[in-house]
């Protein structure tokens, strides 16, 4: 049988919100090695999860991304506030929030749905919640810890990232962590959709972020 491919469509995150970012993370990895925190390199806004495809699904799921892509104006996500799912007893995911997004994100992450539905990709059973997730609990012997830790942080403004584009990801789960490889970059509000730029080299996450202008190496 052909291999599967695990792939997902995300918002990158601007290098001085990953920056910024990954100071929190260090200081909360300090505080609780119990979680497995996101590595700053992999930080990303998920905008749908499309499961794992065999490779012509993924193929027609390019088309549906480039053409929601190109219906959606460019963007800028408000990263702010820290907290956890569910929000409250024992946590199991830390995120922050994107709480203030732009109405013009929940317009297309409904369309990109939509049009990926046409392509066999189900839509999500939950309203779409824009966050950034920064850490899943594995074993917290103190939960009330975990959450005094993350309290200072819970107003924080962690900077404004311009969305420019969307990157189709693909994701291995390797025992060291998940590796995410940039499949295509579609440009937000272009015209001739259909047509994605080839992400450009990446082998992981590390190598796309090098790739990116703006990038200060965290
Ligand atoms: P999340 O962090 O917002 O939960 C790559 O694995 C991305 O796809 C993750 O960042 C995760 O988004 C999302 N993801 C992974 N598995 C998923 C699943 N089973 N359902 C929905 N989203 C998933």
């Amino acid at each position: 049988m052909p291999p599967l491919i695990r792939a997902f469509v995300a918002a990158e995150l601007s290098a001085a919100v990953r920056a910024e970012l990954a100071a929190a993370l260090a200081e909360l990895r300090r505080a609780e090695p119990g979680v497995k925190w996101t590595a700053p390199e992999n930080l990303h806004l998920t905008l749908k999860f499309l499961g794992e495809l065999p490779a012509e699904i993924l193929e027609r799921a390019h088309a549906a991304v480039a053409l929601a892509a190109a219906s959606c104006p460019p963007l800028e996500l408000t990263v702010r506030g820290v907290g956890a799912f569910p929000p409250r007893g024992a946590p199991r995911v830390l995120w922050v929030g994107c709480a203030d997004r732009p109405p013009a994100l929940g317009a297309a992450v409904l369309d990109l749905e939509t049009r990926l539905d046409l392509v066999g990709i189900p839509r999500e059973a939950r309203d779409f919640a824009a966050h950034v997730t920064l850490g899943r609990v594995k074993t917290v012997r103190r939960p009330d810890r975990l959450r005094a830790a993350l309290a200072p942080f819970a107003g924080a403004l962690f900077g404004v990232s311009p969305v420019a584009d969307w990157t189709l990801f693909s994701s291995r789960l390797l025992p060291t962590g998940p590796v995410y490889t940039a499949l295509a970059r579609f440009p937000l509000g272009a015209t001739g959709a259909g047509s994605p730029s080839p992400a450009t080299a990446p082998a992981t996450a590390t190598a796309i972020t090098t790739s990116r202008p703006d990038d200060i190496g965290v």
